[in-house]
């Protein structure tokens, strides 16, 4: 009998496909694949959400200028977001939602519905700014008008426009307290802290009502009919944001609250997302949530933005990166790695073409594949092609594989807070831990002096190196898989994605389980060639 394993449900932002998926949005799907793949590693039963955000002004507008239908534009670029996740970055998504979807229209008219029902939905006339870029209502004091006479966004720096319409509110006010009260209550639900602080202290000037509908154009959710009868006067779409933030729901099965993937997957466990958008995230989307009387999710974890150089992306100076062009240049594993170890995921981060090759050469190439090239070769060579049988461990021995062994309730206090980069800073730091020890007992003199010693020290690397290959699997699942081929680990066969592509992964549960000696080795081959 199989027993259930405990579910997690992760999401990542849905993208605009306005244009092409860029780096930004590479990284954050590299980052919520890393946690959706430690979880399913870890024994959990993982449900992972990606997909596209198709309605909205902003991409009527863009199709407008190309000449195409929204739904043509959505469907051609939603094609590339999706291609970039399967043929790029090896993403193990388990749907793929696109907003367009018809059951995501019932789930968004069921939310809807039930706001109504809870008597926060009032029809009212929207008078105020709109920035198309980002989606978003601004009020006059949030807004500046520069020396090209055009008024703009403070925080963003987008274009706004003034916009004037009939349109229902969402009594977003009657919220304050509430919100307040719920993230004191759960100081989890938002990081990093200093983040979710900027949240709560917006929260706490007061929520202004939220403008939830456009009537200046169609492209969009139809507003359901007022349950008390009558219609409204004009045709209204509901605003962007609320479809959007519905798409969490109907990914697991909303409005079917007795569906068991509903009861099994929601409430979500963690929503990954940008830094831009953490209002939408932590104010909206719970106060929606509350007034529909539906569960909150556990967790929103807010990464910061990628940089190029140090100079944002954008279009306009032309140093927007293709993900595929990154990965073809320098491996897809290298990139992912690079982009969780470099700095931690709530921070701002840069890239620049060195630092990616240093972090290539100092940590992947040199310190974990000359280290596994090394100990596999020698016993390949030296112990018949087969796991070293060990003599007694040593003092020293013991120390470094105990050091080893602490990885893993390390990544998980980590993975649980989604601090990739403080786990794979621990591992490297314990890796070098592991190199030094090999240099120290320096087993190509012992093949001369003390073959049994030599032997003892190989199975001690072997056994470091595959717990190391264990762990960071959900960051470099190729790379990882094919160096666990090496050591002669069995693949688990139950922790594979659920959409599998690649085969292989080996659950964390092998983690304390010891290397057998006498298993028969493959020729070794390097895993982590240097970037020349
Ligand atoms: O905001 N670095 O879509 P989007 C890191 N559709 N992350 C970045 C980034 C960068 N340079 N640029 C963007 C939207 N992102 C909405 C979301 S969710 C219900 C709706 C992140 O395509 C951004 O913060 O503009 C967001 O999390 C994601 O990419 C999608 O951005």
């Amino acid at each position: 009998m199989s027993t259930q394993r405990d579910p997690f449900y992760v999401t990542s932002a849905i993208h605009y496909p306005n244009g092409e998926p860029h780096i930004g949005h590479a990284y954050e799907m590299v980052g919520a694949d890393a946690l959706a793949r430690f979880m399913r590693l870890d024994g959990r039963e993982v449900f992972f959400l990606t997909g596209t955000d198709e309605h909205g002004q902003k991409m009527a507008q863009a199709a407008e200028k190309l000449g195409l239908t929204p739904m043509e534009l959505a469907t051609r670029n939603s094609a590339a977001f999706k291609a970039m996740d399967d043929d790029v970055l090896n993403v193990s998504y388990d749907r793929f939602i696109r907003t367009t979807d018809e059951d995501h229209h019932r789930a968004s008219q069921e939310l809807w519905r039930r706001m109504e029902a809870n008597g926060d939905i009032y029809l009212d006339r929207y008078a105020g700014w709109y920035s198309v870029r980002d989606e978003r209502f601004f009020t006059e004091d949030e807004t500046e008008v520069r020396e090209d006479g055009q008024r703009y966004a403070v925080e963003t720096g987008t274009e706004v426009t003034w916009t004037e319409e009939e349109s229902y509110f969402f009594r977003l006010s009657a919220y304050t307290d509430r919100l307040l009260a719920f993230y004191e209550a759960n100081p989890d639900f938002a990081g990093p802290r200093y983040r979710f602080n900027e949240v709560i202290r917006f929260v706490e000037q007061g929520l202004n009502d939220l403008s939830i509908s456009r009537t200046s154009f169609d492209w969009g959710i139809t507003v359901p009919a007022p349950a008390g009868g009558g219609a409204p006067s004009a045709h209204h779409v509901m605003y962007v944001w609320v479809d959007a933030l519905t798409n969490y729901l109907t990914g697991v099965g909303f409005p079917d609250e007795s569906s068991e993937s509903f009861a099994r997957f929601w409430p979500a466990d963690v929503h990954v997302i940008g830094k831009d958008i953490s209002r939408f995230h932590c104010i909206f989307w719970p106060a929606f949530l509350l007034s529909a009387g539906i569960e909150l999710p556990r967790r929103v974890m807010i990464h910061g933005f990628l940089n190029n150089n140090g100079e944002k992306m954008s279009k306009s100076l032309g140093n927007v990166v293709a993900p595929a062009e990154w990965a073809a240049r320098y491996g897809l594993d290298a990139v992912r790695f690079f982009l969780l170890r470099e700095f931690s995921f709530g921070a701002d981060g840069s890239y620049n073409h060195d630092a990616v090759v240093g972090r290539k050469n100092a940590d992947l190439a040199n310190n974990l594949g000359n280290l596994a090239q090394r100990s596999l070769s020698m016993a390949f060579k030296n112990c018949e092609a087969a796991v070293p049988v060990p003599g007694e461990p040593t003092d020293a021995d013991r120390a470094i594989l105990a050091q080893v062994d602490g990885l893993l309730e390390h990544a998980r206090a980590a993975y649980a807070v989604q601090d990739f980069h403080g786990s794979l800073e621990e591992t490297w730091r314990v890796l070098g831990e592991v190199n030094a020890y090999f240099a120290d007992q320096a087993p190509w003199v012992l093949r001369k002096t003390d073959e049994e010693r030599m032997r003892t020290v190989l199975y001690v690397t072997l056994q470091a190196v595959r717990r190391v290959a264990l762990l960071v699997q959900p960051v470099m699942p190729d790379s990882a898989t094919r160096l666990l081929d090496l050591l002669g680990v069995e693949p688990s066969g139950d922790a594979g994605r659920t959409n599998a592509s690649n085969e292989g992964p080996r659950s964390f549960s092998a983690f304390v389980e010891d290397l057998v000696p006498g298993t028969a080795l493959p020729k070794p081959v390097g895993v982590f060639p240097r970037h020349e």
